[in-house]
């Protein structure tokens, strides 16, 4: 267990700020955003949307973040970027998910068209490291594919007894099991699939009591929708969706964590008014509520 904390990484700190409103972070375009809560600190990890306004993705770097009281927020330098991948350096820096393994960090991203990678650092503030040299998982991994980009929105879960579990896709919902080492894939790789699953991207699972959520982006414009399970593999019951269409963009892209005893629902809209949209898009925090029964409160999304 590491107890790494925003006092002890040796990145440098390029910015300290007080959020008490959404989009949390305001003076850059956030999207995408993963969260990891190592002891008392939430880590928080985005891509940066660069277009200024452009009718396209422009995503060069990712960003990282931490706050140890979610309104005290921290920014460190850069500490990974698309170059960094030889094998993607022309693609975009799509979503991707940090999560921490004996002391290590590994980084999940996708890129565009160029398929699933791993970067790994001693540290959750990086620098990052492409862990392989080329992608974990291409196009050709996704074995029902019939289009160019279903192998994006890497998300890992380690579970209980500790198997490390990597789901993804853009139409088609993969996941396969991750070895011990974190950048192989262990075994097969099989395609999730149930009755109401309307997938458009960005899976993320995380479990509460015993149960296993599988949340998703689901249509176009993108709403997050619900599915619950008892084991990792499902099968999965649909539950219903989490929130709407977020504010002035097309893409919707959760990550939900429980910190310090509250649950959240961190996601991104295009609500920055002079030119947020779906290419300039900003990182939001609201509550997650459970219900009694387990299933999930829509999602009230704020601008507190
Ligand atoms: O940010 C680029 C892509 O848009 C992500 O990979 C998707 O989840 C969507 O948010």
């Amino acid at each position: 267990f590491s107890m790494a904390s925003a006092q002890d990484v040796s990145q440098k700190v390029v910015n300290r700020f007080v959020a008490t409103s959404n989009p949390i972070i305001k003076d850059k375009y956030t999207a995408d955003p993963a969260a990891l809560v190592k002891g008392d600190t939430l880590w928080l990890y985005a891509g940066q949307d660069l277009a200024g306004g452009q009718t396209k993705y422009i995503m060069k770097n990712w960003l990282v973040y931490s706050t140890t009281d979610m309104k005290n927020w921290t920014e460190y330098e850069v500490p990974l970027k698309i170059t960094d991948f030889a094998w993607a350096k022309s693609g975009d820096a799509f979503a991707g998910h940090v999560t921490e393994r004996d002391g290590k960090y590994y980084w999940y991203i996708s890129s565009n068209w160029s398929g699933i990678g791993v970067a790994v650092s001693d540290s959750p503030t990086g620098p990052f490291k492409d862990a392989l040299g080329k992608p974990l998982l291409t196009n050709d991994d996704c074995f029902a594919s019939s289009h160019a980009w279903a192998c994006i929105d890497p998300a890992v879960h380690i579970d209980d007894d500790g198997q490390a579990w990597i789901f993804w896709g853009n139409r088609e919902c993969y996941y396969a099991k991750l070895k011990d080492n974190m950048i192989e894939i262990d075994g097969e790789i099989k395609q999730m699939k149930f009755d109401k699953l309307d997938f458009t991207e960005a899976p993320w699972v995380h479990k509460y009591k015993k149960k296993y959520y599988l949340t998703y982006a689901t249509g176009f414009p993108e709403k997050i929708a619900y599915a619950m399970g008892d084991r990792m593999e499902g099968p999965y019951e649909y539950k219903g969706l989490l929130n709407e269409i977020a504010g002035n963009s097309n893409t919707n892209h959760q990550s939900i964590v429980e910190f310090k005893g509250k649950w959240y629902f961190i996601y991104h809209n295009g609500a920055i008014q002079t030119d947020g949209s779906s290419y300039s898009r900003s990182v939001c925090i609201d509550r997650l509520y459970f219900n009694k029964d387990g299933t999930i409160k829509r999602i009230q999304m704020t601008t507190e």
